[in-house]
């Protein structure tokens, strides 16, 4: 019998289906297993080769799980709001959830096809109105939630209340990062509902306020950070400019601490933990008051991390925007800073910084007093200084910092240098330039010393107090856009309300065009009638992408509760992601935005772990082997690769689908393009040899190779086992079709096993040792490799105990039934299909893995390197541990021996035991 792929695969994905067989079992006092991929955006593209990547190692985990005895938890579903079908929405007027279904259903039979052990009763979608009724009810409870420095965690917001009503807020250990006034008690009883819920918004963890954001006008939104690439935004990539606007932001500066702390535990690939570091950005320091000249009230406030350094300012920067700015400016200098200002606006944040040459800035007119030397200081603005970090002011210290330094030597500013103990500078930029401070009120102190007795001096006087700054930013939550979860507010005399937890939720309304209005409202104000109990007006942002996201692995848990958006029980039961998989491109968003609510849930009492996953694997890119060829300029005639520097030519991109081994097909080529139909060729021995190169997969590249095709030309056991074979899981690799028959070959050499002129034939006799060997040191390797997720490692391992059971010839039961085990993970089809007929009745993925017995490894034989005077000249194979004098005997005995010493006595002979036998002459 042939190995008919199709067929076997075709059986066993029906069978698992209808008898559900990867249903997720919940069995009591089993230990659990929680798998997860990071679950996919359904593009209009589909699935190409690279994404199945970790889906096939997560399967494979999940399945040796079940087959170790765990309750596997193995879902998958679909991350399904986002720009993409809206954009295709504006373009073509089909609905975004039109879209979207079809590409579900098309990811869907993709997915299928491949053999996945999803069990799909848990699916999840993003985009429906059951799963996103409790990302809204989420949004609320965190809405309702502020942070309680006290305890380091967040609480309801009515306790935060009874405290306004009872002490007022001096002293109060809430988390804010605006400037908030001080009240009593009675002040705010008295304060109107409008002054309330203004107050409340600088604390609560979900709110609203006017601020700077990243807006793209192209897009007609705002982006997060993590959006934008290179000052593009990452989806289309248009400009993006800063703007201030109410926006509802999320306060992750609150958890800052706790997020940089909660890292440490994690087994996550050191290089997210410092992406996610960096992008905290914590740093020690303090902040200084310098005095206003022309004010004895009004300081400026600056951030530093050197106050040490305090004898060499010479000059403050305050960013463009800075609050202070328009007031202290005196008149001369106003023109030239507005005109700055508005420069500034066209930057963003990473050009801001990354002016390394180039430093400008305007002078303000304004002057400030030293606190020590009582020197004049002046005030400029420049864009090198960023708003919305430390306080958006800084003490400019030329002699020991580059960007000061820079900025100096620009507009001709002074520079000091300060002496002190002389290890101030350490590690830090030192210029050696410019007027020698050696400040006696520092004399011989360290660094430490120093920044002590500043900050003491400065503390005595009331002007400086020691801080902790993180560069991490509270995340806007808002989206201009229509495809995404409406937030559950509406809006009363301009004071934002939550909706009640039965209204929920809050659906997203029918509009007739995926635009914003003509006076630039959101889409969703398009929406006729749609108003809260008839009267009030709707927010109308919407989510942004990574809401539903940030909790669906809870949703997993209990996908199809009504009642909760999962219990107590199921949290408790699955308590956290054991693995996690998925690519790193979501350092910075999706794997911080989903501790962080990790982490408010659990403060809050819903769930009690307080980070989502234990373990994060982020799978390699598999990169395209695009093919090219060689267009004559100005003509419609291609050249071989090998000719083509003998003409003026432009490379094009080809269907790697018309090309094989990196020959053209001529036909398939005409035919690919009407402008290729008259299209005439140069040849290198009589065949077009296309160019190669590796790149990122994508329709625009014509190197998309989707797993489809594979599984229907060599099915998607082979597809799974070739995806392991191309390398270690993390690492980016090529995908090159040519070694794939290799591996489709072996599935056909495991397959021949069991078969003998034809029939399945299988002998019940005991097996030797030989063979034991090769099976049990083969469960010893996989075992291993799955315990290491070590998936490559394992095909070859697969391979070599092929070939050496079919050099034995076995087709013994006892071998060949636990081989099957240990392949079922890779290769459940074939697996399934062989194991049914060896007589099993129940699935193999509910059979023991196999453990291995060390005693049937001990190597029963040894090949003993034969040297004389040291020098090796053959080998002789002896039974492992035979006695030495034995082995002597032999040696010297052996034909070989005889003519090598050629009539000589030896003098001695040396045996090391499982070594060398070495012949001394
Ligand atoms: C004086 C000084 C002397 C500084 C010196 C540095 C070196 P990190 O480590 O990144 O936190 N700074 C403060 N706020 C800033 C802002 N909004 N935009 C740009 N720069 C800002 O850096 C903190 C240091 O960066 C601060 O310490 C401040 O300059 C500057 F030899 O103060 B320093």
């Amino acid at each position: 019998m042939e190995y008919s792929f199709k067929l076997i695969e075709q059986r066993w994905q029906a069978y698992w289906k209808d008898n559900k067989t990867f249903k997720t079992n919940e069995t009591p006092n089993k230990p659990t297993y929680y798998v997860l991929d990071m679950f996919p955006y359904p593009s209009g593209a589909g699935l190409h080769v690279g994404h199945p990547l970790g889906y096939i190692a997560s399967d494979i985990i999940a399945r040796y799980k079940k087959h170790n005895g765990f309750n596997v938890l193995h879902p998958m579903g679909y991350d399904s709001f986002g720009l993409p079908a809206e954009q295709y929405a504006i373009q073509t007027g089909q609905h975004p959830a039109v879209t979207t279904e079809e590409n579900i259903n098309r990811y869907r039979n993709q997915l299928d096809k491949i053999g996945f052990s999803f069990d799909w009763d848990r699916e999840v979608r993003t985009s429906n109105t059951q799963y996103y009724k409790w990302t809204q009810w989420l949004f609320i409870k965190i809405f309702n939630a502020w942070f309680n420095l006290k305890y380091n965690k967040a609480e309801p917001i009515e306790m935060l209340i009874k405290t306004f009503e009872t002490i007022g807020n001096d002293g109060n250990t809430a988390f804010t990062n605006v400037p908030t006034n001080i009240f009593s008690a009675q002040e705010w009883i008295s304060f109107s509902e409008k002054q309330k819920s203004d107050i409340l918004m600088n604390y609560r963890l979900a709110y609203l306020s006017d601020t700077y954001v990243n807006w793209c006008p192209q897009l007609g939104t705002v982006l997060a950070n993590d959006e934008i690439k290179n000052g593009l935004s990452e989806r289309g990539g248009f400009p993006v400019e800063k703007k201030i606007m109410k926006q509802w932001s999320m306060r992750l500066t609150a958890y800052a601490q706790r997020l940089l702390d909660g890292l440490i535990e994690l087994d996550w690939t050191e290089s997210i933990k410092e992406v996610q570091k960096n992008w905290i950005g914590k740093s020690e320091g303090a902040y200084i008051n310098f005095q206003l000249n022309s004010s004895n009230n009004h300081y400026i406030k600056v951030f530093t991390t050197r106050p040490e350094t305090i004898f060499g300012v010479n000059y403050i920067v305050l960013a463009p925007e800075h609050p202070l700015v328009n007031n202290i400016c005196t008149e001369v200098y106003k023109h030239s800073l507005t005109e700055y200002q508005l420069k500034t606006k066209q930057k963003n944040d990473r050009e801001r910084l990354a002016t390394i040459a180039n430093f400008t800035g305007v002078f303000t007119g304004a002057y400030v007093n030293h606190p020590f030397t009582n020197k004049q200081i002046p005030v400029w603005i420049a864009d090198y200084v960023l708003a919305d970090y430390g306080t958006g002011a800084v003490m400019a210290v030329p002699a020991h910092d580059s960007r000061d330094y820079a900025f100096s030597k620009q507009y001709n500013l002074p520079i000091t240098q300060v002496i002190n103990g002389g290890d101030i500078s350490q590690n830090t930029y030192e210029q050696k330039e410019g007027t020698l401070i050696n400040s006696e009120f520092l004399n011989n102190l360290n660094v430490q010393q120093a920044v002590e007795k500043i900050l003491n001096e400065l503390n005595k006087i009331k002007i400086g107090i020691k801080t902790i700054q993180y560069k991490l930013h509270d995340i806007v939550f808002g989206r201009q856009r229509y495809w995404g979860e409406p937030v559950p507010i509406y809006f009363k005399d301009d004071i934002p309300y939550a909706l009640n937890e039965n209204e929920l939720p809050l659906v997203l309304p029918e509009i007739d065009k995926y635009l914003p209005t003509s006076d630039g409202q959101p889409p969703l104000a398009r929406a006729l009638n749609w108003k809260y109990q008839n009267t009030n007006e709707y927010e109308y942002s919407t989510m942004p992408g990574w809401a539903g996201s940030a909790w669906y692995f809870l949703r997993y848990m209990d996908a199809t509760n009504t009642k909760e958006f999962v219990s107590k029980d199921k949290a408790n039961f699955w308590k956290q992601i054991d693995l996690y998989i998925g690519g790193n491109e979501h350092a910075t968003g999706h794997l911080l935005y989903f501790r962080f609510w990790t982490k408010i849930l659990k403060d809050l009492g819903y769930i009690e772990i307080d980070e989502p996953a234990k373990k994060l694997i982020n799978q390699g890119m598999i990169l395209g082997r695009s093919n090219f060829v060689y267009r004559i300029n100005g003509t419609n005639q291609f050249v071989s690769k090998g000719l083509k520097n003998q003409y003026q030519t432009t490379a094009l991109h080809v269907d790697v689908n018309i090309v094989e081994q990196d020959i053209l097909n001529l036909e398939a080529f005409k035919n690919w393009r009407s402008d290729f139909k008259d299209a005439s060729f140069i040849l290198e021995n009589d065949k077009y040899v296309c160019g190669v190169e590796e790149e990122k997969m994508s329709k625009s590249k014509y190197n998309v190779v989707s797993p489809d095709d594979i599984c229907s030309k060599y099915g998607a056991d082979t597809l799974r086992m070739y995806e392991m074979f191309l390398g270690p899981l993390e690492q980016s690799k090529p995908w090159n079709t040519n070694g794939i028959s290799g591996v489709h070959n072996f599935l056909k050499k495991t397959w021949r096993l069991f078969f003998a002129n034809g029939t399945f034939n299988i002998s019940a006799d005991a097996p030797n040792n030989k063979e034991l060997k090769v099976l049990h040191k083969t469960i010893k390797k996989i075992t291993e490799d799955l315990n290491n997720f070590s998936f490559n490692t394992s095909v070859s391992a697969f391979m070599i105990c092929v070939n050496e059971l079919t050099e034995l010839k076995c087709n013994k039961r006892a071998i060949l039934e636990p081989l099957l085990i240990c392949l079922a993970p890779y290769t459940p089809h074939i697996a399934e299909e062989l194991w049914m007929q060896l007589g099993n009745k129940s699935s193999i993925s509910e059979a023991p893995f196999p453990e291995y017995n060390k005693n049937y490894l001990v190597e029963d034989e040894f090949n003993y390197p034969i040297s004389f005077n040291g020098k090796v000249k053959f080998n002789l194979l002896f039974v492992a541990n035979t006695p030495s004098q034995d082995i002597e005997k032999l040696v010297l005995s052996n034909d070989l021996t005889i003519k090598q010493l050629n009539g000589l006595l030896p003098k001695r002979v040396i045996v090391v035991p499982n070594k060398i036998v070495n012949i001394v002459l």
